[in-house]
């Protein structure tokens, strides 16, 4: 049996996810070429083979988070984001992919990180680093030894970290295309490079949390908790503990998009894991 490789790919807006799904699978969704995002839901991308290893790939291509959500305006656009992708999920993943872009890390990236690798996916799924950007060191993977000092000090911690770049040059304008020759060279090293550390290092198939209500530490409800808590920190969002049952019931169908019976049934094991909770989110 080929087992299929789901990977999500994640990192703040314009850092070159969707450029990435792209080179990987042969697809040819919109990229953006202003700081505004175009990536607005979740994209799963066609299931494309791995010569080399025979395997096949999933990618799963989401919206990061940008300034606003991050910050403290409150953004109801970024929790339908992550509720989208929540639904898109229960197959589960293998491998997480963040992209950052090597001319602009900010605080938006520990975010980003904390957000999908220790909350959402409690910290059980390995995740890579993939850097966009780097066609101005020579050789890319320069750019990691240059960086190795940031990555000490900053606690994100990766299985790899690839430099890579996947930029594409404008065939219409000359200059354009003289850039793009160097780039499609760039591109198939790079697209190497990201195909080689998704076989290495993907892992078992982890859902977010358990649907089966055995594993409590992967409970519907502590997952629930875990993310809340995130917003609830940047956007001014109540106590979810505190929040009435059916004020819960109604945010799980209107912003989630649960059907009813399932968002009572999510409600009744969040608010029974509330009370077998001893302290939470001990661990980080
Ligand atoms: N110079 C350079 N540009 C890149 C690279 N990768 C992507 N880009 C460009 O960066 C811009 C944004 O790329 P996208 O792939 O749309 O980034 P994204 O992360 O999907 O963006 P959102 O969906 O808007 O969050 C595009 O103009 C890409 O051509 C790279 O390695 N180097
Ligand atoms: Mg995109």
């Amino acid at each position: 049996m080929t087992e299929k490789i789901r990977v999500l790919v994640f990192g703040t807006v314009g850092t070159g996810k969707t450029s990435l799904c792209n080179t990987l699978s042969g697809a040819d969704e919109a990229v953006s070429n202003q700081a505004r995002g175009v990536t607005f839901t979740s994209k799963v991308f066609k299931p494309f083979e791995d010569k080399e290893s025979g395997k096949s790939i999933e990618l799963v291509d989401t919206a990061g988070l940008n300034e606003a959500e991050s910050g403290n305006v409150p953004g109801q656009e970024a929790i339908k984001q992550l509720a989208q992708l929540l639904k898109n999920s229960e197959e589960g993943y293998n491998l997480l992919i963040q992209v950052f872009r090597a001319s602009s890390i900010t605080a938006l990236e520990i975010d980003n990180y904390d957000l999908f690798v220790k909350r959402v996916a409690n910290s059980r799924i390995p995740v890579i680093l993939v850097v966009t950007g780097c066609e101005l060191s020579d050789p890319m993977s320069e750019w990691r030894e240059k960086n190795r000092i940031y990555f000490e000090k900053s606690h994100l911690i990766y299985k790899d970290i690839i430099c890579t770049c996947f930029a594409k040059g404008d065939e219409r304008a000359s200059l354009g295309a003289s850039l793009e020759a160097i780039y499609a060279l760039l591109r198939e090293e790079s697209r190497r490079a990201v195909l080689t550390a998704i076989t290495t290092y993907a892992g078992e198939t982890v859902t977010f949390y358990d649907t089966t209500g055995q594993d409590s530490e992967m409970s519907f409800g502590k997952m629930l908790s875990r993310v809340w808590e995130f917003c609830r920190e940047r956007l001014n969002l109540p106590l979810l503990g505190e929040m009435a049952t059916e004020a819960l019931v109604q945010f799980l169908i209107n912003v989630l998009g649960f059907d009813e019976p399932a968002a009572r049934t999510a409600v009744n094991i969040f608010k029974r894991d509330q009370t077998s909770q001893t302290s939470s989110e001990e661990d980080w």
